[in-house]
């Protein structure tokens, strides 16, 4: 690196520092903060996640430099990060409750994240008051992070990737990735998680799921929930006929068939098989490499990401590009142009260096 590049990008980090110190009292130190989250400390964990979320471009130089603190900081501990998908009421955080308590009894620490689509619309969150995690909310050896009220997508799916890490760096062995399955969150938290697990509603059919076909191939592990009461029969009945048309379906790359699993978490029926079927999982793909092959890509993916938005932001932080862009995008709102064409032009005509 140019020692004008280099500069440059101290001056960045210190202007971020700068303006995040104006904002909070304390003093904000990447390798401090990134050690204190390594010892465990929950509030510090908090912040950075915090910092993370930020939607500004201008805090993107410290987090950066706080993320690479903590990688640093932390060597390869064995991690498990589960996804939890499904429509709003399935039961996600009620399941997530249990699984991380049984978890913990097993002597793990658990951290859960969400991502929630729906809260730029909502201002709210999966999470949010309702967390349904009221034991695990609470306990020492958990941390439970509601969704961030982000404005857009790849903003939550990218703050939550690098919340995974630093909750793992802050010894948390289990992470729990609950999102909603409409939309395309889903895809992106596939993307970020080693086993992936869709909950459904016995009795209803796809369509009233909102599940839509591509998401049951990306599963890795179904589960029918709710299967207690008088809706036993039914949840066994919806997993049977899941199990005859997964048959349909290639082999997963796993190279492991997708169980169909009846669970309550009422009752807690069926609970300890799920968490068995997933440690095994884990355990096969760690022993086949798959497990690791997965995570090397998910971790290319990732920089292509972020590529992507900071190559947006870049050009967004010239004035005479944003000038363009807001000229463009009325000539696509009225209809003069295409959205294709204007978005070429506008990359070409001002190029950053
Ligand atoms: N009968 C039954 N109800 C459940 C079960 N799990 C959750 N629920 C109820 O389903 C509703 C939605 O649960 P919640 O965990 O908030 O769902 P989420 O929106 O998918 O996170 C709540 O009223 C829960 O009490 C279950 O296993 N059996
Ligand atoms: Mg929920």
């Amino acid at each position: 690196m140019s020692s004008q590049k280099m500069s440059s990008k101290n001056k960045a980090v210190d202007a971020a520092r700068k303006r995040i110190q104006s904002n909070r009292t304390e003093d904000f130190n990447a390798s401090e903060i990134a050690a204190a989250i390594v010892e465990g400390k929950r509030e510090e964990l908090a912040k950075a996640i915090t910092l993370i979320e930020s939607e500004n471009p201008s805090d993107r130089p410290l987090a950066q430099e706080l993320l690479q603190a903590v990688k640093d900081l932390s060597f390869g501990k064995e991690t498990l990060r589960v996804g939890i998908t499904g429509i709003p009421g399935v039961g996600k955080s009620t399941f997530i409750e249990r699984l991380g308590l049984d978890m913990i009894k097993d002597g793990d620490r658990v951290a859960v994240l969400a991502v929630d689509p729906s809260s730029k619309k909502t201002g709210g969150s999966i999470l949010g008051d309702k967390t349904r995690m009221d034991e695990l909310a609470v306990h020492s050896a958990a941390f439970v992070r509601p969704s961030p009220a982000a404005s857009a997508l790849g903003g939550v799916a990218r703050a939550t990737m690098e919340a995974v890490i630093l909750c793992e760096a802050a010894g948390y062995n289990k992470v729990i990735v609950e999102t909603v399955g409409v939309g395309q969150s889903e895809t992106s938290v596939r993307e970020m998680v080693d086993v992936f697990t869709l909950l459904l509603i016995g009795g209803a059919g796809d369509e009233v799921q909102g599940i839509k076909r591509g998401i049951v191939e990306m599963a890795d592990l179904i589960v029918v929930h709710k299967a207690d009461g008088d809706r036993i029969d039914t949840c066994i009945k919806t997993a049977q006929s899941y199990r005859n048309s997964l048959h349909l379906f290639p082999m997963p790359d796993g190279g492991e068939v997708v169980e169909v699993m009846t669970a309550s978490s009422i009752t807690g029926a069926g609970h300890h098989e799920v968490k068995e079927h997933i440690a095994s999982l884990a355990k096969n793909w760690r022993k086949s490499g798959f497990f690791i092959a997965q995570r090397s890509n998910q971790q290319s993916d990732r920089m292509f990401y972020h590529a992507k938005d900071i190559l947006l932001d870049k050009k967004m932080e010239d004035p005479s590009s944003k000038a363009d862009w807001e000229v463009l995008s009325q000539e696509v709102k009225s209809g003069k142009q295409s959205a294709f064409s204007a978005a070429w032009s506008w990359v070409y005509k001002n190029q950053v260096s």
